[in-house]
């Protein structure tokens, strides 16, 4: 999580090294500061924080990496000061806004340093140090969390694994949804509430409404606008959200029966292949079309086939183990394929202390933090990748996700401190699967994991969309509610006594899905998403999606691509490669816009191109679904 941990950290924490030299001028001379003044408090805050964070990264690495009571005490204490140093810069920038006659940069590195703080602190004694004590316990317990099958305890990343396996029964993918809720969520409610008091005080003292204000804010445009901005992204793709839900809601009620699944109203959350029904790609074998519907390929399958295997608590090595045998080779042989991918557009190959350093399977002998995130630990080329690998389809591409922010932060590093980062958070998270999406039956051919006779022929088009649709269409809703969530608890508007109904209504009103359980008041759902205890802004994930097909369309356009459109892959065409890196390279640089229209052409986002991808299924689902009573 460079993106996530250390950047959050850093945001928060870093950004904060005001030299006390700079300060003091600025603080003690009688007259306003002037423009040569601001960009020396700059200058000198860029090189603080950029120093805390590389010791504030190997710090959070360890703790993610190693959770323990002390590297959870360092982690906080690292945090604690970055959250210092970071809202001292906030509240020092602020008095430099007004000076007249300052360059773009400076003015564009104060906005940065006054708004881009995930979780501001106040500056009272204490606060950013209780702050971090609890952020750095959420993160952890989430970590350490386990739910249950049959019984049996299993680690977040196994459950995960458990909830896409169709062979499990309707009361199985209860027990495993209802205990992961029950017990990883619950017991951080008090914390939680605790947080959002403290983050809510910090962002008042530095002018914001609340700290939701305040993540609305890093957009290039005013928070209100930004918000109508993702609105008005929903409401463009929603009718294709609301169509692919009526033909899943179809086909799970035909495989279990009125009695689990109802033919109308919501969908039982449990029943989606996903632990918090984000993504439905796993169910794609129930939803398929009859008679053209298999694709006649998983990519879990064809690693399989080529003699990948997955490491498993009982994979021992010894010093005589042969290499291919030993724990962890073939998950790190899945991010030499997805280093091939972007070697093929010309980009260097990844430092040799990636390969050593990235942790590529959950470990035997410790907790760790398994969701995965990718990390630039010393803001130049230690960039690596935490993951608890499994060797299937989800994480196939979920390797592309991730060395997206990897090479994202490599293009960008030439750049000053603030400058360190996405054009705008979705950018960050678009970029790794947007290259995943020239992942094509063809490309798979030309890397040699599937049979050149196995390629899915033009019939297979809708299967291949909907199989497609299953995890970038029923994503929408969900990336935009948690944080919908999230700005009602910072503005107050959603009070503790109700976070988990309000939760379960925005699940039901935005999704159309309910829990497969009742849930006690005080239970906290949301607790059990990472993002939520990990203090990770989401809607990012919503931007990225929209996103991705814009960059898609417009490489595939540069490609000379003629086909349809999701049939093509830019594997290997240098020319976007060049052109990929021009918009990579520009980092923070410039606003989001100019970003978006070097690669595309265009300076908006946009649903449009993802409509047009999915266009000849949008059409298929509405034939399905004729007669039916869609909505819930
Ligand atoms: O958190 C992630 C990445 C790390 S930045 C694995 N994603 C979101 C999630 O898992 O909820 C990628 C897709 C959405
Ligand atoms: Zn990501």
């Amino acid at each position: 999580m460079h993106i996530l941990v250390s950047r959050i950290a850093l945001s928060a924490a870093m950004l904060l090294a005001a030299p006390a030299a700079v300060l003091a001028q600025a603080g003690q001379s009688e007259k306003a500061p002037d423009s040569a003044q601001a960009d020396a408090f700059v200058a000198a805050a860029e090189k603080e924080a950029f120093d805390y964070s590389v010791d504030a990264s190997r710090i959070m690495w360890v703790n993610a990496t190693h959770i323990t009571d002390d590297t959870d005490a360092l982690a906080a204490q690292a945090g604690a000061k970055g959250t210092e140093m970071a809202v001292r810069f906030a509240l020092e920038a602020a008095k430099y806004e007004q000076v007249p006659g300052l360059s773009f940069d400076t003015k564009r590195k104060l906005d940065i340093m006054r708004s881009g703080i995930v979780l501001p602190a106040p500056t009272k004694p204490g606060a950013a140090a209780e702050l971090n004590e609890i952020a750095t316990r959420l993160q952890s317990t989430y970590g350490k969390g386990r739910g249950t099958l049959d019984g049996k305890e299993l680690t977040g990343s196994d459950i995960e694994a458990e909830m896409a396996n169709l062979s499990h029964t309707p009361a199985q993918f209860s027990e495993m949804w209802t205990s992961w809720h029950d017990r990883v969520g619950a017991p951080m409610k008090a914390d939680y509430v605790r947080l959002v008091d403290i983050a809510n005080e910090g962002a008042k003292e530095l002018g914001f409404a609340d700290a939701g204000a305040m993540w609305r804010s890093g957009y290039d445009m005013p928070p209100d606008e930004f918000a109508a901005l993702t609105e008005a992204l929903w409401q463009e793709v929603k009718p294709l959200y609301d169509a692919l839900h009526c033909y899943t809601r179809t086909k799970l009620n035909e495989k279990y029966g009125d009695a689990v699944q109802s033919p109308t109203g919501p969908i039982r959350a449990d029943l989606l292949g996903n632990m918090w029904a984000q993504e439905w790609g796993n169910i794609y074998p129930i939803v398929a079309p009859a008679g053209t519907g298999d694709l006649g390929y998983d990519i879990g399958d064809l690693l399989r086939a080529k003699g990948f295997v997955q490491t498993t608590p009982q994979t021992i090595d010894t010093p005589d183990t042969p290499e291919t045998q030993r724990r962890g080779y073939w998950e790190k042989q899945m991010f030499r394929i997805g280093e091939g991918f972007y070697s093929s557009l010309g980009f260097d190959p990844l430092p040799e202390t990636f390969w050593q350093r990235t942790q590529f399977i959950a470990p035997r002998d410790r907790e760790v933090v398994c969701h995965a995130s990718a990390w630039d630990v010393d803001n130049r080329d230690d960039i690596r990748v935490k993951m608890c690998t499994k060797v299937n389809s989800d994480d196939f591409v979920t390797i592309h996700h991730e060395l997206g922010h990897n090479y994202y932060q490599r293009a960008y590093q030439k750049h000053g401190y603030l400058y360190l980062n996405g054009a705008n958070d979705g950018f960050h998270e678009a970029i790794g699967d947007f290259i995943a999406l020239s992942i094509t039956p063809q490309y798979l051919v030309q890397i040699g994991l599937l049979d050149p006779a196995k390629v899915p022929s033009a019939d297979k088009d809708i299967g291949l969309l909907l199989r497609q649709a299953m995890d970038k269409v029923a994503f929408l809703p969900f990336g935009l509610l948690i944080d919908r969530w999230r700005w009602g608890v910072f503005d107050g508007s959603i009070r503790p006594a109700d976070y988990n109904k309000a939760w379960t209504d925005m699940r039901l009103r935005y999704q159309g899905i309910v829990p497969p359980t009742d849930r006690p008041a005080d239970s906290f759902d949301p607790g059990a998403k990472f993002h939520v205890p990990g203090n990770t802004p989401y809607t990012r994930y919503f931007l990225a999606r929209i996103l991705q097909f814009q960059f898609y369309e417009a490489a595939c356009r540069q490609a000379g691509w003629k086909g349809p459109l999701h049939r093509c892959s830019f594997y290997g065409n240098k020319e976007v490669g060049k052109r990929l890196n021009a918009m990579l390279e520009m980092g923070a640089s410039k606003p989001w816009p100019d970003a978006l229209e070097a690669f595309t052409g265009s300076r908006k986002m946009s649903g449009k191109a993802m409509l047009a991808y999915f266009a000849p299924l949008g059409k298929w689902l509405d034939q399905q679904n004729k007669g039916k009573q869609c909505g819930w």
